[in-house]
């Protein structure tokens, strides 16, 4: 058995955007049960039209927008909030050079961009996402990994996620540390400031909201592979799907 992947609605965003109440509001029509679904967000697109039609820009701009097929997920929320002065993204374990970077630290490193579709392993794909950030590769050479490091493994701010990737994998061309997409900053549900991006594998290789990379010599399970997928998530080759 595996456990399934939901999208779940960040309850601090709503609440703070617009403020809880109007939300409420504006969801109580029935709305709300709909917005987080597939089919239902095509109804959702339809259904809402009259209503958001009527809502003051605050409020209608707070409303998901189902033209981009992106579902946010978060198996923790609220979602971590991005703090540039705090921030800073440690690398450790097997290395030589520990490194602690803050985010400008880390836009220094060589940028590099990547044009890919975006699977989920449920079924959703998003086509032509645009990312920009770090090759894992080029992080990892600053820090200088030690002869037995075979595994990184990828935290994330929201505690309990976590993901791992072979050495082999992390240091493949398109294994990105990615801050932007579409060309503008990461935005807070897609993991600002910093996410994992691997474009042949499914999504949930992509850690949101990184925070530390530990290189080991053997792999503990992530958080999705502790229930159940595989460990390699190469898209179409790949437990989940279909
Ligand atoms: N921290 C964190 N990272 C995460 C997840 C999550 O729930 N928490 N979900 C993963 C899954 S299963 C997918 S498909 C993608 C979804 O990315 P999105 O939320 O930006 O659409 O994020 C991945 N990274
Ligand atoms: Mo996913």
């Amino acid at each position: 058995m595996v456990a399934e992947m939901t999208e779940r609605p960040d309850p601090e965003t709503d609440g703070t955007r617009i403020g809880r109440r109007v939300f409420l509001g504006v969801v109580a029509g029935g709305v709300s049960s709909l917005v987080w679904g597939d089919a239902a967000l095509r109804a959702f697109a339809g259904a809402v039209k009259p209503i958001s039609d009527a809502l003051p820009d605050a409020v209608r701009t707070a409303l998901p927008a189902p033209s981009t097929g992106w579902r946010i997920y978060a198996v923790n929320p609220p979602m971590p909030t991005f703090r540039p002065a705090s921030w800073r993204l440690r690398v450790d374990g097997l290395v030589d050079r520990p490194t602690s970077l803050t985010l400008a630290q880390l836009k220094a490193l060589p940028r590099t961009e990547n044009v890919s579709d975006f699977h989920c392993v449920t079924g959703w794909s998003v086509p032509n996402v645009h990312w920009a950030g770090v090759r894992i590769k080029d992080l990892l050479a600053a820090a200088a990994p030690q002869a037995g490091a075979r595994i990184l493994t990828f935290t994330s701010a929201e505690v309990p996620y976590v993901d791992t990737l072979t050495m082999a994998q992390a240091t493949l061309d398109d294994a990105l540390l990615a801050y932007e997409m579409d060309g503008r900053p990461l935005t807070r549900e897609h993991g600002a400031p910093v996410r994992v991006v691997m474009p042949k594998m499914y999504g949930y290789k992509g850690v949101k909201w990184l925070e530390q990379i530990t290189v080991a010599a053997r792999a503990q399970p992530g958080y999705w592979e502790q229930r159940g997928y595989d460990t390699n998530a190469w898209v179409g080759r790949s437990n989940g799907y279909g």
